[in-house]
């Protein structure tokens, strides 16, 4: 046994977190009785659990981890500024270095000219300001009917009331009256499972159209805005196809709808870039960020907003009525910043873009050679395949999601963090994975999935369904 002694027993930590503890997106009575995995500590693209089992994190935390773990300057600085100034609000004409600095350094970063940040504590919380601060918006300018926003069907953008009706999940608009009203959702760019016969650059015209159609449906005096991943993440790693962006930009421009991309995902290099925008050559007027900003190592978010915006706020809007205690938090402003200075200064992002994104997606298409695999796809440190019974016909399977928890469950016992949704495997590893980390994962991701094809096999479950 190796315990590291620090911590109760594991059986312990799991009894007691299945009494006081109630986990996000999880079945209760399902976690209890399995018991959670306890994550004792991390270092790089490593974590070590409470029985000291070192697993491969491909999933950067939760898509967050982009410098990697156990960046003790990030530590050191958060300490540092909880002992010079642990909190002070932004509310009451006040403010404070950390927010300052991290506001001008996100101005300089984020594309085009959006230069004024609006903080907040996550994604899901910056989203629920990007709603209120569209419709101020309009209505300031004359025009309070534009107040519907357009998203997209499995699109993701949080988990409170406002964000989560954004989202376009089906599981989520289930529980609790989603949508809120004044948000309506077009189809998604998700060619493998909708393109049918067409190709995806076709496909890619036909959903962004669907925006067009749906704002004249609407009436263009009744929307405000559009908002959309320039990768869908948590809908499964849905690289658009070329096509797509270029026209929806167009027909932003054409309509005067704002733009709001959000870069909660793909802000901060998790495309090779800094920002998804400047991969697709997007021009939002809003970006949402949040994850890779501080890489998870403090939670913050905001929504970074073009200076035509800024302008209405800073001439005619009047009081904004909106804000968290803990926008623009200076213990977690100034880790973020340091999180930007080690993401620059160590060329993190370039390396992506030009060395370990490349080499990832080299072995990754290669998996597209497996026999249970439909589709392998990839860009920059992000990466999807389709687990497929009918490979050559990307049919999914008749149970669907069963053989992608299988493929999961293995990479677990394996020690590799690799996600599942529904039988979509994706991963997103910290963006300083090293070649030979990465040669690890394909290894342990080649083993899991034949495993999975053995298993599937046995079950019975290599069986196609309809979509
Ligand atoms: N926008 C996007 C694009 C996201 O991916 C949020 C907003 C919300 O951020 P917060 O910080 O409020 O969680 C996210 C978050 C998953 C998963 O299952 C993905 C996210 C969160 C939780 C689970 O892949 N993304």
């Amino acid at each position: 046994m190796n315990h590291i002694t620090n911590h109760p027993p594991t059986a312990e930590m799991q009894a007691t977190d299945a009494a006081h503890h109630m986990h996000p997106f999880s079945d209760t009575a399902e976690l209890n009785a399995k018991g959670a995995r306890v994550i004792t500590r991390a270092n790089g693209v490593m974590l070590t659990d409470s029985e000291g089992v070192e697993i491969l994190d491909a999933m950067a935390g939760l898509w967050c981890v982009n410098i990697g773990y156990g960046r003790s300057e990030l530590a050191d600085i958060a300490s540092r500024q909880m002992r010079e100034l642990p909190y002070y609000n932004t509310f009451f004409g006040t403010t404070h270095p950390q927010v300052i600095n991290l506001a001008a350094r996100i101005a300089e970063l984020a594309p085009g000219d959006l230069n004024r940040t609006f903080f907040a504590c996550s994604g899901s919380e910056a989203n629920d300001t990007n709603i209120r601060l569209v419709r101020h918006y309009w209505a300031s300018l004359g025009k309070p009917s534009k107040t519907t926003i357009i998203s997209r069907k499995n699109g993701y953008h949080g988990s409170a009331m406002g964000s989560a009706s954004l989202g376009g999940m089906a599981a989520m608009h289930a529980q609790g009256g989603l949508p809120i009203p004044g948000i309506t959702h077009i189809d998604q760019p998700y060619w493998y499972a909708e393109g049918g016969e067409m190709s995806p650059d076709e496909f890619g015209l036909k959903t962004a159209r669907a925006l067009e159609f749906e704002i004249e449906r609407l009436g263009v005096e009744n929307v405000a805005a559009f908002i959309a991943e320039p990768v869908q993440g948590a809908g499964g790693v849905i690289v658009p196809p070329a096509t797509y962006w270029p026209e929806i930009q167009r027909i932003c421009d054409a309509h005067e709808i704002l733009l709001i991309a959000d870069e909660v995902i793909t802000g901060f290099g998790r495309t090779g870039n800094w920002f998804g925008s400047d991969t697709f050559g997007i021009r939002p007027d809003i970006i949402t960020i949040a994850k890779g900003l501080s890489s998870g190592y403090q939670p913050i978010g905001g929504s970074v907003i073009s200076e035509k915006i800024a302008a209405v706020f800073a001439e005619k809007a009047g009081d904004f009525n909106h804000g968290y205690t803990y926008s623009g938090h200076p213990v977690a402003a100034a880790v973020a910043l340091e999180n930007l200075r080690i993401l620059e200064e160590e060329k993190i992002i370039e390396t992506v873009r030009d060395e370990t994104g490349p080499y990832l997606g080299n072995l990754w298409r290669q998996l597209a050679d497996h026999p249970l695999v439909g589709e392998a796809r990839h860009i920059g440190m992000v990466a999807a395949i389709e687990l497929s019974p009918d490979k050559f016909a990307r049919a999914p399977f008749r149970d669907a999601g069963a053989v992608g928890l299988i493929c999961r469950d293995h990479c677990f016992a394996n020690g590799l963090i690799m996600r599942h949704v529904g039988d979509k495997m994706i991963i997103s590893p910290p963006l300083v994975i090293t070649k030979s980390e990465i040669d690890r994962l394909m290894e342990l991701a080649v083993k899991s999935l034949d495993q999975t094809l053995a298993d599937a096999k046995t079950a019975g479950l290599m069986v196609p369904g309809q979509r």
